[in-house]
C-alpha cells in the first residue's frame, strides 16, 4: 500500500466477434484488474479492428495517436487488454518508450501482491518466471528498464540477476518445492479422509462472494475464535486457500475451503502454477459453485467457471450451484429449486446448509 498509485492508459482492441455488451464487460473487467494492481486509469483507448496487428498489436494510426497521448499526459504505464507476444511487447516498448504491461502481466502482478502463504508465493513466482523467460531481451536488461511498481513484483529478490540461466534453475527449484508441498497436501487429505470428515469447497468467479459466504457459514457453524478471511470488492482478493472445520447444528462436522477465484482467459502459466491448489478442490466431497446473480455478466462467468472445473477434471465431483448477492435483486426469483443466498444479509443460508447436509449424507449412504 505504501507504493504510489501509477497512472495508466488502458488500450483495448475490439474484434468483430465481441458483441457491444460483451465488450463493455470485458473493458470493465480490465479496469477492475488495473485498479486491483494499484493503477489509476486516466484514459481508455479503444481500437475496433478486424484482427490483431501481428507485429505491433495496434494499427499504425492508432499507435501514433497513442504516442501523442503519452507525450501529452505522461502516464506511468500503458496496459494492453490481451497477452502480447514477446515480439509485440518489444516493438511497443521501443516505439512508445514507456512501461508496457499486458493482461497477463497485470494479473501476475495482482497475484504477486496478494500471495501470503509460502506455497502461494512460490506458485506466483513460478508463473512470473515462466512468463518472463521468453520476454527477456538481454541479461538483466528487462528489469532495469521496467523500473519499479506494477509488473516488477513477484519474481524473487535478485531482480538484477534475472538472467536466463538463473531463471531456468530457479524454475526447476520452485517446481521441486511445490511438488513437496503437493505431496504433503495429499498426505493431509488422506488423513482427513480416514477421519471421515466431509469436505466442501467454495469455487467461483473472482468477486462472486466466496470469502464472504465462507465467513458467513463459519459464523453459523460455531467456529470458535477464528479470524475471518478477507472479503473485498477488489478482484483476486483471495489467493490462498483457507480451510476451517465447522460444526453444523445437528452436530455434524465438515471442513470448508475458500479458494482463489477464476477469471476468463486465465493466463496458462498461472493456471498451471495453481494446479496443486485446485487438486484440493477436486477431491472435495462437494463443490459449491458460487455465482454473483447481481452481475449482468453472471451467465458467461458461470460458463467460464464450469469450463475450468471441467479442464481440471472436477466436473465429476458433486457440485451445487449457489446464487449469491440475492439482496441486490429488486425481484426475487420464483422458487425453481435453485439456491439463492445473501452472504451479506444471511438470507437463504439455512436452506443452503440443509442442502449441503443432504448432499453429504446422501453420499454417505451410497458409499
Ligand atoms: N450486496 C452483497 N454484496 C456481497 C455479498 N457477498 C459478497 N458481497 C461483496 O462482494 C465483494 C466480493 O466479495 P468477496 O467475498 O471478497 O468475493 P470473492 O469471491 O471471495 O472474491 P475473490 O477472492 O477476489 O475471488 C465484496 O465487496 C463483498 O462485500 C452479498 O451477498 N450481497
Ligand atoms: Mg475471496
Amino acid at each position: 500500500m505504501e507504493e504510489k498509485m501509477e497512472k495508466a492508459i488502458l488500450v483495448l482492441v475490439k474484434l468483430p466477434k465481441q458483441r457491444a455488451d460483451e465488450f463493455q464487460n470485458y473493458q470493465a473487467e480490465l479496469e477492475g484488474l488495473a485498479e486491483a494492481a494499484g493503477a489509476i486509469v486516466t484514459m481508455v483507448m479503444i481500437q475496433a479492428r478486424a484482427r490483431i496487428q501481428g507485429a505491433t498489436y495496434l494499427g499504425k494510426g492508432k499507435l501514433e495517436e497513442l504516442k501523442g497521448v503519452i507525450e501529452e499526459t505522461e502516464p506511468d504505464l500503458v496496459i494492453f487488454d490481451r497477452e502480447l507476444s514477446p515480439v509485440q511487447m518489444r516493438n511497443l516498448e521501443k516505439m512508445l518508450e514507456i512501461k508496457i504491461i499486458d493482461r497477463t502481466g497485470l494479473i501476475l502482478d495482482i497475484f504477486s501482491q496478494r500471495a501470503r502463504s509460502h506455497e502461494g508465493k512460490l506458485q506466483v513466482e513460478l508463473a512470473s518466471l515462466e512468463y518472463r523467460l521468453p520476454r527477456l531481451t538481454g541479461k538483466g536488461k528487462e528489469m532495469s528498464r521496467l523500473g519499479a511498481g506494477i509488473g516488477t513484483r513477484g519474481a524473487g529478490e535478485q531482480k538484477l540477476e534475472l538472467d536466463r540461466r538463473y531463471i531456468r534453475s530457479r524454475i526447476v527449484d520452485i517446481k521441486k518445492q511445490i511438488e513437496k508441498i503437493r505431496k504433503m497436501r495429499s498426505l493431509h487429505r488422506k488423513q482427513r479422509e480416514r477421519s471421515g470428515i466431509k469436505t466442501v469447497s467454495l469455487v467461483g468467479y473472482t468477486n462472486a462472494g466466496k470469502s464472504s459466504l465462507f465467513n458467513a457459514l463459519c459464523n453459523r457453524g460455531h467456529t470458535s475464535g477464528q479470524e475471518q478471511v478477507e472479503a473485498d470488492s477488489r478482484l483476486f482478493q483471495t489467493l490462498d486457500t483457507t480451510t476451517r472445520r465447522i460444526r453444523w447444528l445437528d452436530g455434524q462436522e465438515i471442513l470448508i475451503t475458500d479458494t482463489v477465484g477464476f477469471i476468463q482467459d486465465m493466463p496458462a502459466n498461472l493456471a498451471n502454477a495453481f494446479k496443486a491448489t485446485f487438486e484440493e478442490t477436486l477431491e472435495a466431497d462437494l463443490i459449491l459453485h458460487i455465482a454473483d446473480i447481481a452481475d449482468i455478466d453472471y451467465m458467461e462467468k458461470m460458463e467460464t467457471v464450469a469450463g475450468v472445473l471441467q479442464e481440471l477434471g472436477a466436473d465429476k465431483t458433486d457440485t451445487l450451484l449457489v446464487f449469491n448477492k440475492i439482496d441486490l435483486l429488486p425481484d426475487k426469483p420464483a422458487g425453481n429449486g435453485n439456491i439463492y443466498v445473501s452472504a451479506l444479509t444471511g438470507e437463504g443460508l439455512d436452506k443452503l446448509m440443509d442442502r449441503i447436509s443432504q448432499y453429504l449424507n446422501a453420499g454417505e449412504q451410497e458409499g
